[in-house]
């Protein structure tokens, strides 16, 4: 008998849809789990109790082998402590498609945080240049994409005319995870649906003025197709930065390994003499605009680091007040 772990392949709010063998279940999250808020996501493998007359139930989450995540900046008011976290999104896939599209909304600073932050959960990112028919030079914007970091590969592709989609063959093979990530109205859903031959995602127009997309899918949901597993997920607002150094380092390692030459370990890469940065700069190994891209996204980085670190200290005072007044003891 075939042994596959049971997986997450749809999360509805407290319900969460297991691949369970050849049966689909509905489940909800045992106490244990609930209590320590840990909540599964799609793509996680699960250890469920199976409850033949109603909703199933998840008991354990087995390890993650990879994760994406995002800056958890939303809602709750800053005493919350799950607010300060990464979010993980989606989980155990091989590759992250970055799906972006080549219109007015491209953006090569957003193919390169999507990157760092795949990288940074462990996952290979392949950069997905969707509309290639819309635009007169895909080659050219696949050179500047994989210009970004060494080993990313771009792949333009247009799932109105075919072009491209032999290419991505490589990566879809069975027992293969792949996360489809993007903007809204960037072609996930549609790539999809091109890849499977058929209609298994909604998709819908997007806005003629900016090409901004309606955000059409609301679910994170894994498709099995003939056993490959594609991760569709609503287009991402923002992502911003937060704990990604590792995925920033090797996404751009000719930087990381400059940075390490400086002559001060805190270098600032501005006056300090022996800097490694202004160097290459200077003698054109490095592209100034590679650098002003790499310092805008570290910059974002620390940002979040500081705002967390700000979160901590007053989720702490909080702490410290409350035991004092003998609200909570520890
Ligand atoms: N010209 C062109 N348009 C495309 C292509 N792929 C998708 N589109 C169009 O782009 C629009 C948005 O596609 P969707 O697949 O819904 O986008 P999405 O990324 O799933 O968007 P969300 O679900 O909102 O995150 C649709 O009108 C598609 O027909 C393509 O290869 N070429
Ligand atoms: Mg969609
Ligand atoms: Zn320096």
């Amino acid at each position: 008998m075939e042994n596959t772990p049971d997986r997450v392949i749809l999360v509805h709010r407290d319900r969460y849809l297991v691949r369970h063998d050849v049966e689909e279940l509905y489940c909800v999250l045992a106490g244990n789990l609930r209590y320590r808020d840990e909540f599964p996501v799609v793509g996680d493998e699960v250890e469920i109790t199976v409850n033949p007359y109603g909703d199933s139930l998840i008991r354990t989450i087995l390890p993650r082998r990879t994760v994406f995540c995002r800056p958890d900046r939303g809602g709750h008011a800053d005493g919350f402590v799950k607010t300060m976290q990464v979010q993980p999104l989606v989980a155990n896939m091989d590759y992250v498609f970055i799906i972006t599209s080549l219109n007015q909304d491209f953006s090569l600073s957003r193919i390169a945080r999507y990157a760092a932050m795949a990288t940074a959960g462990g996952a290979i990112p392949v950069a997905i240049l969707t509309k290639a028919d819309v635009c007169p030079d895909a080659e050219a914007m696949e050179a500047k994409v994989s210009a970004l970091s060494e080993g990313l590969e771009a792949v333009s592709v247009s799932s109105y005319t075919g072009f491209g989609l032999e290419r991505l063959k490589k990566y879809l093979m069975p027992g293969t995870t792949i996360a489809l990530l993007g903007s809204s109205g960037a072609g996930k859903s549609t790539l999809i649906n091109t890849l499977a031959g058929r209609e298994v995602m909604r998709t819908s127009e997007i806005r003629e003025e900016d090409a901004k997309g309606r955000h059409t899918t609301t679910h994170r949901e894994m498709i099995d197709l003939n056993g490959v597993y594609l991760i569709d997920t609503p287009g991402l607002r923002e992502l911003g930065m937060i704990d990604a150094e590792t995925g920033l380092a090797d996404t751009f390692s000719d930087i990381a390994e400059l940075i390490t030459r400086c002559a001060f370990s805190d270098c600032r890469h501005q006056t300090e003499p022996g800097c490694a940065v202004r160097q290459a700069l200077q003698d054109g190994t490095l592209s100034p605009e590679r650098w002003e891209m790499y310092s805008r996204l570290e910059q974002e980085n620390n940002w979040s680091k500081t705002k967390k670190n700000e979160k901590m200290m007053k989720i702490a005072m909080w702490q410290r007040e409350y035991s004092r007044a003998g609200i909570i003891h520890r």
